[in-house]
């Protein structure tokens, strides 16, 4: 699966995109990333991508001809799905990442400023936010896509099931997990965990989180 990301600030993906599970999937051909500087579509010789909003207001805003002449440039290589990252997107979810994991190539469009001309919306097949907080941009949404989308490629998680039994795909909260030592500072790892016996140990667990989900998340309930 490839992603081009089309962004004002490409550096900041670079940490994220060379380091752990994502890097080791690009390595292995599981995943590729271009990042694209948006800069590199500007027509004029300031290199402009930005301008004031027509009829005023604090910040700057995206220009439309400069966003689409890099979404153009890279649409026509690939047949892609083409999503703005923006805070009134519809929310992403577990199913939307599995959803966008079938696709062959997607292009990411990291907004700045305070967003982009409203004419952009003609080029994007959909809007994505990642929850209600104001952030300075589009960016660390679309890693946070990339990171949720790349683990149902197959590979890029090690254990087969353990994408399939993560929480909100079965919508639970995890159960609690514990390593060496068996007791630590007087906590004592539960006695079931160290019988040995499966099926108790199963029941055990499928109980703490049932449990903690009524608790914490009983919307995840229905
Ligand atoms: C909602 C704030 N807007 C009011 C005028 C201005 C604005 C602020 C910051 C518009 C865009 C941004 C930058 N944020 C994103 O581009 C963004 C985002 C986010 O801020 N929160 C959650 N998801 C996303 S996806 C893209």
């Amino acid at each position: 699966m490839e992603f081009d990301l089309l962004t004002l600030f490409p550096e900041m993906f670079r940490g994220p995109l060379s380091t752990s599970l994502l890097k080791k999937a690009c390595d292995a051909g599981l995943l590729s990333f271009n990042l694209v500087n948006i800069r590199d579509f500007a027509t004029d010789k300031h290199k402009t991508v930005d301008d004031t909003p027509y009829g005023g207001g604090a910040g700057m805003v995206m220009r439309v001809d400069v966003v689409k002449r890099a979404v153009e440039i890279r649409n026509s290589k690939f047949d892609s799905r083409i999503i703005l990252m923006s805070p009134r997107g519809a929310k992403l979810t577990q199913k939307k990442a599995q959803e966008l994991a079938n696709e062959k190539h997607l292009i990411l469009i990291c907004g700045h400023y305070e967003g982009v001309d409203e004419r952009v919306l003609d080029y994007v097949d959909e809007e994505i936010s990642i929850g209600d907080y104001v952030l300075t941009g589009g960016e660390l949404p679309a890693m946070v896509l990339i990171d949720a989308v790349a683990r149902y490629i197959p590979g890029v998680v090690k254990e087969a099931d353990s994408v399939i039994n993560d929480s909100f795909s079965n919508s639970l909260l995890d159960y609690p997990s514990y390593t060496k030592p068996p007791e630590f500072e007087g906590k004592k790892v539960p006695e079931v965990l160290l019988s040995g016996n499966h099926k108790a140990i199963e029941k055990w667990r499928q109980e703490q989180a049932l449990k903690l989900t009524k608790e914490r998340r009983p919307d995840l309930l229905g």
